[in-house]
This record gives structure tokens, sequence and C-alpha cells, in this order.
């Protein structure tokens, strides 16, 4: 491998998307491509929480403003424009050969994503490389992480499999005993998920819904008995981030945020709904529709529309249906959906793997160099 010694810069803003997807870029770049991979993190607390155990080849940095920066690597990534340390910067200016440095960009499938992918971002005052990489879900952009032998690990996960990852948090498999419609529950606290629960608990099959720890779960914990209806509430803890897959696998629906938990919701296959984090300004909304209008193409037309008033509902959209409405046609729509989903992941194939964009990325920019 041509650029060996990668530093990944990354601060914790709030929330486990920013850390979580550059843990597992970390892992990848070391574990799939032979990478010596330096993760730098401001707040290492927020890594602890994933549970990330050690990888051979990477190796994990608390940092701020005053950390002994050694040498910088080959590739310098700068996780979603969250700065680079100023001694760490004059430092790759004075190394001998300078380092590519790559501003890894927020997902999105709004269409100017593809425009700005693989653009020079120069320095204002020095000669250092400097490029946009953004992630995305179309030909053009830098695609979205899945390491080498993830949809082989998910679809190895059977029917035991299931039953044991059920009976490790104390309980049994509800889809094989009653019956049930297994989901699980990760969104941010603004959700309307009174609204959500009251719809589950009127369902006329049995739903079983699965919650890690999160602000979220303790609120629905104070408010909500733990069976109501035809619905069953199981909290669980904030499991290791190898094992929300097993989560998401595991479960016929879920409720997923961020960024990282969106797209491994994408690889599970499930029928999902996304709770988009919140910007400024309704951001965030143009960023939803932008997807909604991606994913939905790809859907029969009833599912589209399942898919789109509860998303829309979830989000509190302005104009969206009532949720009850929304989560009944979108649990309705379950089985089409998920054949969408197999066109989704298609596409995503198509486009590769954003460790193996990356690296292509880099080395043909340092070939030029
Ligand atoms: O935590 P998030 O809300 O992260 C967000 C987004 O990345 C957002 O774009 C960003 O601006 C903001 O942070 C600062 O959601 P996300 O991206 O899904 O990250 C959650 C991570 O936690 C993901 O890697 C999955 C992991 N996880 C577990 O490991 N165990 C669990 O039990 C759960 C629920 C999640």
């Amino acid at each position: 491998m041509l650029l060996q010694q990668w530093d990944i810069f990354c601060r914790v803003i709030d929330n486990f998307g920013d850390i979580g997807v550059s843990w597992r870029l970390a892992r990848q770049l070391a574990g799939e491509h032979g990478a010596t991979v330096r993760l730098w993190v401001d707040k290492p607390d927020a890594l602890h929480a994933l549970c990330a155990q050690a990888v051979s080849g990477v190796t994990v940095h608390a940092y701020d403003d005053e950390a002994p920066f050694t040498r910088p690597a080959d590739v310098v990534i700068e996780a979603f424009g969250c700065g680079l340390p100023p001694a760490y910067v004059n430092a790759m200016v004075a190394r001998e050969t300078r380092p590519l440095w790559i501003i890894l960009e927020y997902l999105s499938a709004e269409p100017w994503v593809r425009e700005h992918h693989g653009l020079p971002s120069p320095h204002p005052q020095l000669n250092l490389p400097r490029y946009f990489f953004f992630p995305g879900f179309t030909e053009g952009t830098g695609s979205v992480l899945r390491e080498r032998d993830l949809l082989q690990r998910r679809d190895a996960f059977d029917q035991p499999a299931k039953r044991a990852w059920w009976a490790r948090y104390g309980f049994a498999d509800a889809q094989q005993d009653a019956n049930a419609l297994a989901v699980s529950l990760f969104a941010y606290p603004h959700a309307p998920y009174r609204a959500l629960l009251a719809a589950c608990a009127q369902s006329a099959v049995p739903i079983v819904m699965a919650i890690p720890e999160s602000p979220l779960a303790q609120q629905v914990r104070h408010e909500f008995p733990l069976r109501s209806g035809n619905l069953e509430l199981r909290f669980m803890p904030f499991v290791p981030q190898a094992e929300y897959d097993e989560l998401l696998w595991a479960c016929d629906a879920n409720f997923v945020r961020g960024e990282d938990s969106f797209v491994r919701a994408q690889w599970a296959g499930k029928p999902f709904v996304w709770h988009i984090y919140p910007q400024e300004a309704n951001a965030h909304v143009v960023k939803l529709q932008a997807f909604l209008h991606e994913y939905c193409a790809g859907l029969s037309a009833p599912a589209a529309d399942g898919v789109r008033e509860l998303w829309l509902a979830w989000n509190s959209v302005e104009g969206a249906p009532p949720l009850a409405q929304g989560w009944q046609n979108f649990a309705q729509t379950r089985q089409t959906q998920v054949q969408g989903l197999q066109q989704w992941q298609e596409r995503l194939l198509n486009i590769g793997d954003l460790s193996v964009n990356l690296l292509r990325f880099c080395q043909a920019i340092s070939a030029k160099k």
C-alpha cells in the first residue's frame, strides 16, 4: 500500500455519529487495507460507550490543541469539518513529503454532493494538498461504509443466532413464540414517540419494541408501562457497536437516527424509519426529502407512500399526515419495502465501499503529486 499511515481527527460534538463513523473507518482502513491508523478523539469517553475493542493497526489518542503531536501521517482525515489543531498543521507543513489532507463530510443525498465530491479545498495560507470527500448514495460520490464481510455476517445471522441474541439480553425470541413484530427504537428525544407507541398499542399484531439506552429510552421508561394493549417494551443497554447491527438484523423494522445507524439500517435490509439530526432553518428537511426522493423511487407506489408518510410524521415535518396513519401504511407495506431495499443495496454495492473509494481517491492524488 502506497499510503501506509493515516491520522483521523474527530471531535465529538454530541451523540455518537461522528465517532461512530470515524471508528468504523479506522477499523476498516487497518483491518481491510493494512493501514496503520491513529484515531485522535477529543472525548474518548464517547468511544468507550460504543464499547470499541482494541483493533490491530488502530491506536486511539485523546487530543486537544496542546497535545504532543508527533510526525503527521501520510493521509490526514479531518472528520466532519472538525478542524485540525494548529500545532499539528504546522507539523504537516514541516514534513518532508506533505501529507494529504482530506475533509470527510457528512452524508447527504442532495444532488449538489456529486458536484462537490473530490474537489480541492486549497488552504488559504499554507501549501498543503486538501480535498473534500463526500459520502453519498450515487455514482460520483464517496458512497457509504460497508465492511467486506458485512453482508455475509448478516446472512449467517440465522434463527438460532437470533434467539441467542435476544436471550443475551434476557428476552425470548418474540417473533418465534408469539409471532410478534419486533421493532427497534433509536431516535432523538424530540421524536413524537407518544403517538407512535399509542398506535403500536392498538396494532392488530403484537409488537415487541426493543429500546436501547438513550435519553429517549429514559423518557419512554418514565411514561409508559412495559405492556399496553398489543405493545411490549423491552429496554436494553446501549449495546456494543457490533451488536447494534445484530439488533437491526433481529428486528422486522428499525427506527434509526443520525448518520451511522441510518446506514446500518440500510445494510440490514429491514424496513426502517430515519429520525434525522435537526439543523437550523430546517436544513435537515431538505436533506430528508432528498433521501426520500432517491430511496422511494425504487419502491412500489403504496410502499413509497407508506415510507414517506411515516418518515415525515416521525420528523414532525409541516403538513405530514397523522403518525398513526403513517405507521399503519408503513407496517402494511413492509414486504414490498424489503424488495425495494434489496435493489437499494444493489445500487450501493455498485458504487463501492467508502473506505475503498477513499483509498483509491488518495492514491490517485498522491500519484499525481
Ligand atoms: O448518535 P447520532 O445521533 O449521531 C449524530 C449524527 O451523526 C449527526 O449527523 C451528527 O451531526 C451528530 O451525531 C453530531 O446517531 P448515529 O449517527 O446513528 O450514531 C450512533 C452510533 O451509535 C452508531 O455508530 C450506532 C451506535 N450504537 C451502538 O453502538 N449501540 C446502541 O445501542 C445504539 C443505539 C447505537
